[in-house]
């Protein structure tokens, strides 16, 4: 039977009310790649966990079909989060496929574009905050508490249950869990779902590097940031709903969270680009992570198995990319221009 989505695929595995309707785009499923160069130079089974792939360009979507799917059976009519991007695009696309109307607050002119694009573009109605994303997710707790409209940021415990499943998926394809999982953590919302669906699921544990942005780096530093700065918007959160639980999957895990600076996951972005998966900016942090553990020899990955989770598309933050290359050559259409400028095969 050709896909149907997560609800259908693992629904039986995940804690969601009876009430939950199916609001699917058929999400999630996504590919995990072998990366034979970078295996060679760690001496690891490495796999890339492309979470880009999903519909909306990006993992929010595994916990959006299950929190909108959950929201519109209890009756709700409207859905609001706070977000760096990635968030509001996922909640309002899932939001337009149900007929909900979505409200989305962002930092202003910290997300990247394709991701406001994509809010826009699904209908969301968009506001920006003068204040960084913890600041829109204090405003939208309030409201959610005082009205009935229904708060999808990944406080709502079916964002997490949802987002499990691509540890589900992880061990379905490897057979069991894998050594070692690397990831971005911002919010907390991710690294807590993958930690609880690898204990449910009970084909392995592995040990987790959780990894932040250094500027935007709470759960290293041991206390909230209040001025989170770090060109991986994404991430750019000085207070994350979820830290205790990531501090617990990281310590349960015999794991730990780590800091990498904006230059480190700029490295890690370009060093997968050059293996064909372009991820943004925050989802090569997991790949900073590894290189710069096993630079300084604290994480032996040597014979071992490592997914590192790429959790949102390239194409989500184009300009991270074009502003730091000179613009093409423009060159007169003629056949002499061209063999001049490319100077032979
Ligand atoms: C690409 O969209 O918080 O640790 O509002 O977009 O579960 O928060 C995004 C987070 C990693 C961190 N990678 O995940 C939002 C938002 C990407 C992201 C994270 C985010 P969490």
């Amino acid at each position: 039977m050709t896909y149907q989505g997560l609800l259908h695929r693992y629904g039986q595995y995940l804690g969601l009310p009876a009430h939950t309707k199916t609001i699917t785009l058929l999400e999630g499923n996504t590919p995990l790649i072998p990366m034979p160069r970078l295996s060679r130079g760690f001496g690891c089974e490495l796999f890339i966990k492309f979470e880009g792939l999903n519909p909306t360009g990006s993992f929010k979507d595994r916990g959006m079909t299950a929190a909108i799917g959950e929201a519109v059976g209890r009756g709700v009519q409207t859905v609001i989060c706070a977000s760096t991007g990635n968030t509001a695009a996922s909640a309002a696309a899932y939001a337009a496929r149900a007929g909900l109307r979505s409200i989305v607050l962002i930092p202003e002119g910290k997300v990247a574009a394709g991701k406001l694009a994509g809010a826009i573009a699904y209908g969301a109605e968009v506001i920006q905050i003068q204040g960084s994303f913890d600041d829109a997710l204090t405003l939208v707790v309030e409201i959610t508490q005082k009205t009935p409209i229904a708060l999808v940021n990944s406080i709502n415990p079916y964002r997490i249950e949802g987002q499990k499943t691509s540890s589900f998926e992880i061990c379905d394809v490897l057979g069991n869990a894998p050594d070692w999982l690397c990831l971005p953590v911002g919010n907390a919302g991710n690294i807590t779902s993958y930690w609880a669906g690898f204990k449910q699921y009970k084909k392995g544990l592995p040990q987790i590097l959780g990894v932040q942005a250094a500027g935007a780096a709470p759960l290293v530093l041991g206390h909230p940031v209040e001025k989170p700065e770090t060109i991986a918007t994404a991430i750019r959160i000085g207070k994350p709903a979820r830290g205790e639980q990531a501090l617990e999957a990281a310590q349960e895990s015999n794991g730990r969270i780590i800091a990498v600076s904006d230059e480190e996951i700029l490295s890690a972005q370009r060093i997968l680009a050059s293996e064909g998966v372009w991820v943004e900016p925050a989802s090569a942090a997991g790949l900073a992570g590894l290189i710069a553990e096993s630079a300084k020899g604290s994480m032996n990955v040597k014979g071992k198995k490592v997914v590192v989770v790429c959790t949102g598309h390239g194409m989500k933050d184009p300009s991270i990319v074009t502003e730091s290359f000179k613009s093409p050559k423009i060159i007169p259409a003629n056949y002499d221009a061209l063999l001049n400028v490319i100077g032979g095969a």
